[in-house]
């Protein structure tokens, strides 16, 4: 069977969620990273019918969105003690899926409010590394022209990035309150899904040296100094906690 492929962003923190998980689970699969705007054509030749990334091409399916990735990873990685389910598997789908829904939305939208719409080049370098050289020259060209287009597709504005901030405030409350629980876990006394779902999605505020792409994520101003504030909050020294033990 060939290697399954993996299709991602670099800059995403739903990308890395489901690298992640992978690379935990121990699969040997290639990953693909993609010309922004590209990936819906790629998805639609490949039978897809969701474009959003990550996408996993298998020898039999592709499967669409980080969390089906993770389901499958559990499914075909063999090793038991490898699982990410955790003790209470519906608690931690629960807390998944808020930060999948919510979390991880704004972070991204609190982010790109102010990167795309104050300093649109500083994006474009963590986009363009991995790519083929001939895209690397394609993406520097059609920057221009994708920014506004993630601008709209995204929602993005000041005041966009200001509800999105506030929003992503309660989240971190929310996430601190489940640390209390003193396990080092979100949920039960193992690392679950949940865990790789949060640290992932938390990742741009953190810049964990062992993430594979964030050493090129450089935060615009505004932003990097509201997040400096946050730094001694308990769920990103968890966060940076996590990268260190586990990624
Ligand atoms: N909940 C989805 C979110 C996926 C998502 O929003 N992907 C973004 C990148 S962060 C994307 O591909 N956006 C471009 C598009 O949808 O065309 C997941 O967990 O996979």
């Amino acid at each position: 069977m060939s290697k399954p492929v993996l299709y991602i962003f670099a800059i995403s923190h739903y990308c890395e969620k489901a690298r992640w998980a992978l690379d935990h689970f121990g699969i040997d699969y290639q990953s693909r990273y993609v010309f922004p705007g590209s990936n819906r054509a790629i998805a639609k030749k490949l039978g897809g019918s969701s474009g959003s990334l990550p996408f996993l091409q298998t020898s039999g399916e592709l499967i669409a969105g980080s969390a089906a990735i993770i389901d499958w990873g559990e499914a075909n990685c063999g090793y038991k003690t490898n699982s990410l389910k955790g003790e209470d598997a519906q608690a931690v789908l629960t807390i998944g899926k808020r930060l999948d829904d919510i979390t991880g939305v704004h972070v991204r939208r609190y982010y790109y409010s102010d990167a795309l719409l104050t300093d649109p080049k500083s994006v474009l370098p963590i986009f363009a590394r991995d790519l083929p050289l001939f895209s690397q020259i394609g993406i520097k060209l059609a920057w221009p022209k994708i920014v506004p287009l993630m601008i709209k597709g995204m929602d993005l504005g000041s005041e966009q990035g200001l509800a999105s901030r506030d929003i992503v405030l309660g989240e971190l409350d929310w996430l601190d309150s489940l640390l209390e629980t003193k396990t080092g876990y979100l949920s039960g006394n193992s690392l679950t899904r949940a865990d790789i779902t949060a640290a992932s999605l938390l990742a741009p505020f953190v810049n964990p040296p062992e993430h594979p792409s964030y050493s090129r994520l450089k935060l615009p101003a505004a932003l990097a100094s509201t997040v400096k504030e946050w730094q001694e909050r308990p769920i990103l020294q968890w966060v940076k906690k996590i990268y260190t033990q586990w990624r």
